[in-house]
């Protein structure tokens, strides 16, 4: 039990932490102003309002492209209402129990339909490149969403270093699968490994990044530590965590939503207010922490999650219904 409340202390958040996401706001609009990297020059009050435990700021951050100037959802919603059910169902599951997940040393295993394949340390395939941030709208299936300040690494910039072949049409992520690491995996309700793909364009569109962190500091095991998918006009299962392997393929992918439920869950999962989940409409939205009840009304949810003008083009000549 003492272990289980040391765990749990890691991941409390502190009443001080609620006006995590103003300061943080305030503090990107200063040094915007000034025109600086906004991480690599973090204040020290920002970093104490901040959970201390989680670590310093990543260092190097360059602002990225594409940022919404919505309010970031607060740090304590983006990492105590998580999906991620290798820790469990419950949104709260995977704050209380992610802290069994050793990140460090961390292996990528990249194989496939490319020239450079192998197994490589984290770090190596991180080194070579700029961190950005990007704060992006995020929707889950399940009708609510986020604004999330992700620090990341363009998906393409990674993949080019490992030289895809021309065979390489998709791509697919598989997030590690270990019962002594993650209870839920014990469980069948979902295929394990988590398995998730892109088809290739997708893949290299400048929007898809592959995120080490948020609010500057380094993810959150509940958030997938240490790298996991963000692809913000797809809906949020697409962003697999915690990613152990990534396999180039000629072939469309399976990915475990899909495998589990078919008749509900596609391949492409793009944002699409007019194609409703069989048990839902997807036409609105609500936007988790801005309010409670009356006070927070539903939102009208964007095509392609409002990102449109960047990607509609993949899609041109497709029906999104029977692609969905
Ligand atoms: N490995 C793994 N990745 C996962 C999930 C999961 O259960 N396991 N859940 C997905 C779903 S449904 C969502 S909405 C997002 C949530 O990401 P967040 O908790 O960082 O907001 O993670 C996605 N990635
Ligand atoms: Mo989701």
């Amino acid at each position: 039990m003492l272990i289980k409340k040391l765990k749990n202390k890691k991941t409390r958040i502190e009443p001080s932490e609620i006006a995590s996401e103003s300061v943080y706001k305030k503090r990107r609009q200063f040094i915007q102003a000034l025109g600086l990297s906004s991480i690599a020059v973090a204040s020290s009050s920002a970093h104490a309002v901040l959970k201390a435990d989680e670590g310093p700021y990543l260092k190097g951050v360059k602002d990225g492209k594409y940022n919404t100037d919505e309010d970031p959802t607060s740090w304590r919603d983006v990492t105590s209402y998580n999906n991620y059910y290798e820790f469990g169902l419950g949104k709260e599951d995977p704050a209380q129990n992610a802290g069994s997940l050793i990140t460090s040393p961390w292996k990528v295993r990249i194989s496939g339909e490319a020239e450079k394949t192998g197994n490589f340390d984290l770090e190596d395939i991180i080194k070579p490149h700029t961190l950005e941030e990007r704060i992006y709208r995020m929707r889950c299936v399940e009708a609510w969403s986020m604004v999330i300040p992700w620090v990341g690494i363009p998906l393409a910039s990674i993949l080019k270093s490992f030289k895809p072949t021309s065979r390489a049409k998709y791509v697919t992520f598989e997030t590690l699968n270990d019962p002594k690491q993650m209870p839920g995996v014990r469980r069948r309700v979902l295929e394990w490994p988590y398995r998730e793909g892109l088809r290739m364009d997708e893949a290299m569109n400048p929007l898809t990044i592959l995120a080490v962190g948020v609010y500057g500091k380094s993810l959150p095991n509940q958030n997938g530590a240490p790298l996991r998918l963000v692809v913000p006009w797809k809906y949020g299962f697409k962003g697999i965590k915690s990613i152990v392997g990534i396999h180039f393929t000629e072939h469309q992918p399976d990915n475990s939503w899909r495998l589990s439920a078919p008749n509900e869950y596609g391949f492409y999962a793009n944002v699409n207010p007019e194609v409703d989940h069989p048990r839902w409409s997807q036409a609105s939205e609500r936007r988790i922490g801005a309010g409670f009840g009356l006070f927070n009304p539903r939102r009208d949810t964007l095509m392609f999650n409002g990102y449109a003008d960047e990607v509609a083009s993949l899609y041109r000549g497709m029906d999104l219904r029977k692609n969905f």
